[in-house]
Order: C-alpha cells, then structure tokens, then sequence
C-alpha cells in the first residue's frame, strides 16, 4: 500500500496517483490504514514520527529534489530507501529564477530602479549576454539544465560539481581547487546545490569574498550553503551587487530578518521551482513498475553522501 502525505493538493495528487496505479492501494492523510500494509510512502515534510507508524515501510517518495531534511529525520529507518524527484518539471522553471536574477544584473534593473526613486533619466551601460560570466553551483539535474540552456542564449556558463562533469558548452570544474577557480570569474554566481553535511556554509566570508567586486548572487539551493552573516556583511559593504534568494537557514524567513529590509535583498518564498503534480506522479508510477521489475529506480538517494 502506498500511503500519501502532501496537505498541499493532497486530493490531487491521490487521484492522480490512482490513476497511474490503477492496482495499487493509495490512502491519504488523514486517513487510517492498516499500518503494517504500508510499504511506499509518498511525502512532502510530513510531521515527526510520521513513519514510525509504519514497520514495513520500504520506500518513501520525496515530493521535491531535496531530501536534506528527510535524511534528518529519526523515525526514518536506515534501511528504509528514499527516492527523490529527478526535474518533473522544476528544471525549466529553475532556469527561468536564474535567468531573472541574470537579466536583472545584465539589464541593470537595480540599478534604474534606484534611478527611477531619485526621478533621474540616465541610461547606463550596455551589456551583452556574451559578455556575462554566469556561475552555477550544483550540475545535476537542476543545475545542468540551467547551465546549457543560458548558454545557449549565449551567456558565458561555468559550473561546479563534487565529481568531474563534461557538458557541451559549459566550463566544468569541480573540488575546492574548481571552486576556488570559478569564483574569481564569475558575474552571477547561481546557487543550486543540496544541502549536504559538505555544502553546509559552503558560501563563507572567504569564499564570498573571492567572487569579484559587484557580482551578483542567487540562491536557490538551501539556505544553508549560505553563511547568512557573512553574506549580510558583502551586501553592506556594497561588495556584491545585490542577492536574490529563495531559500534560507530558517523558513519561514523571520519577520525581523535584515533579509526582508535590506535595499539590496530580494527575497522570494522558496518558489524557485515547484513540483509540477503530473510529472511527479508519472516518475513516481515508472519508479513502483521499476521496482517490481527488479530494475534500478530512478532519483534514489545516497545516503551516505547525502543527496
Ligand atoms: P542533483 O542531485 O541532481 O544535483 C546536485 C549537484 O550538486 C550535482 O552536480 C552534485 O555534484 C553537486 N554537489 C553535491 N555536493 C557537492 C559538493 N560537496 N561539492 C560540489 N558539488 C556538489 O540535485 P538537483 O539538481 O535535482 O537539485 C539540487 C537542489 O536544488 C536540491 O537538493 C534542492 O536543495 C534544491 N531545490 C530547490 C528548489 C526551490 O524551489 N528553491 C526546488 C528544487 C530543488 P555531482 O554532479 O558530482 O554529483
Ligand atoms: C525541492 C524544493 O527540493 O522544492 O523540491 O525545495
């Protein structure tokens, strides 16, 4: 039996999920199952102690491509496989976050919005997409569909991975001496990494202070790859340009957060990329048939590296 927990669209989903597995049992949140019959499990953030309820658990379904907090979690068994979400959907909008904060920079919007304040008519520098370095962090499924597709409106794209990766058009680099290198070189640095214990506050003063004078950041990963004081003290000292950023160390970004004032801060809801309900229930079906079949599943977690 697969058991169902996203309070959001969580009727959706199940007839959808029915649909698909026209032989399969789905119960949904609230609803009470007979416990032992669970095996699957599909869920977004579901409450602790969710999956202690279930002693034949085998497999949960991360709705999202993150699994940072689901590998936190202590009434998860180690046994117990996680599968996440591989794109369904989020890849496109992910290269549409980042090509805002992109056109934002290039375009100078900032910058005339600040113009437009003081009632001031002055045009600014042109720039051309050529001309702009962009730095992705993170390659995978997120981050190299990013990657190929501002390169192929002609930006200049630099991307940095764990493993060394080859992808048409993109300078790949990879490891701290990578990072190191990149950084330098990079007008807007886009942030599209899991959270792991190795990414966590991978974005310190040293390293932020490596990208050059009037970069630009955007983060879209977690908010923990991000020492948030540090980057508080780059924006102050009118180092970086501006950041925009959709994820934070704490969510809800609290209401006395510097972030929500700060006149070079753009803050979203972590809306970067949404599950797109359709493709998540067609990978998660394919993923059930894949399993029965004794073939290798599509999205499975590592957990010991942690996404
Ligand atoms: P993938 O697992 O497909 O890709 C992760 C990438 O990060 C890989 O290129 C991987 O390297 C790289 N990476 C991981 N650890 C390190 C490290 N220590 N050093 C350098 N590179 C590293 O993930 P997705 O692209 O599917 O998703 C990425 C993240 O995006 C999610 O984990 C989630 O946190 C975030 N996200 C945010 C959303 C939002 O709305 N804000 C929506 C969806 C996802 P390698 O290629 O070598 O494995
Ligand atoms: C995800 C997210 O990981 O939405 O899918 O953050």
């Amino acid at each position: 039996m697969l058991y169902l927990y996203t309070p959001d669209q969580q009727e959706y989903y199940a007839r959808l999920l029915r649909e698909a597995l026209p032989d399969e049992t789905v119960a949904c949140w609230p609803q009470e199952a007979g416990a032992a019959a669970v095996t699957h499990a599909a869920v977004w953030a579901p409450p602790d102690g969710f999956f202690a309820r279930f002693p034949n658990l085998h497999t949960v379904f991360a709705m999202g491509a993150g699994v940072d907090k689901l590998l936190q979690r202590k009434d998860l068994a180690p046994h117990v496989r996680i599968v996440r979400l591989t794109d369904a959907g989020m890849a496109r909008q992910m290269t549409e976050y980042c090509l805002y904060g992109v056109l934002h920079y290039q375009r100078q919007m900032d910058r005339y919005a600040e113009q437009q304040r003081a009632g001031r008519w002055r045009p600014l520098e042109t720039r051309l997409a050529r001309d702009m370095r962009v730095g992705i962090l993170g390659l995978g499924e997120l981050g190299g569909r990013v990657a190929t597709d501002l390169a192929r409106l002609g930006y200049r794209v630099a991307g940095w991975s764990r493993r060394p990766r080859s992808i048409d058009g993109i300078r790949c680099l990879h490891g701290e001496a990578g990072l190191r290198e990149l950084l330098p070189e990079t007008d807007v640095l886009f942030c599209v990494l899991p959270a792991t214990p190795e990414t966590q506050r991978l974005l310190n003063a040293d390293r932020l202070a490596l990208l050059p004078d009037g970069a630009a950041l955007i983060n879209a990963g977690r908010g923990a790859l991000i020492d948030e004081d540090a980057l508080l003290a780059r924006l102050d000292a009118g180092r970086l340009r501006f950041a925009l950023l959709d994820v934070f160390a704490g969510e809800p970004l609290r209401e006395d957060h510097p972030f929500w004032r700060h006149p070079r801060v753009i803050v979203t809801p972590h809306v970067a990329a949404d599950t797109v309900p359709e493709d998540a229930v067609a990978q998660i079906a394919a993923n059930l048939r894949a399993q029965a079949a004794g073939r290798p599943l599509n999205g499975l977690v590592e957990r010991d590296r942690g996404y």
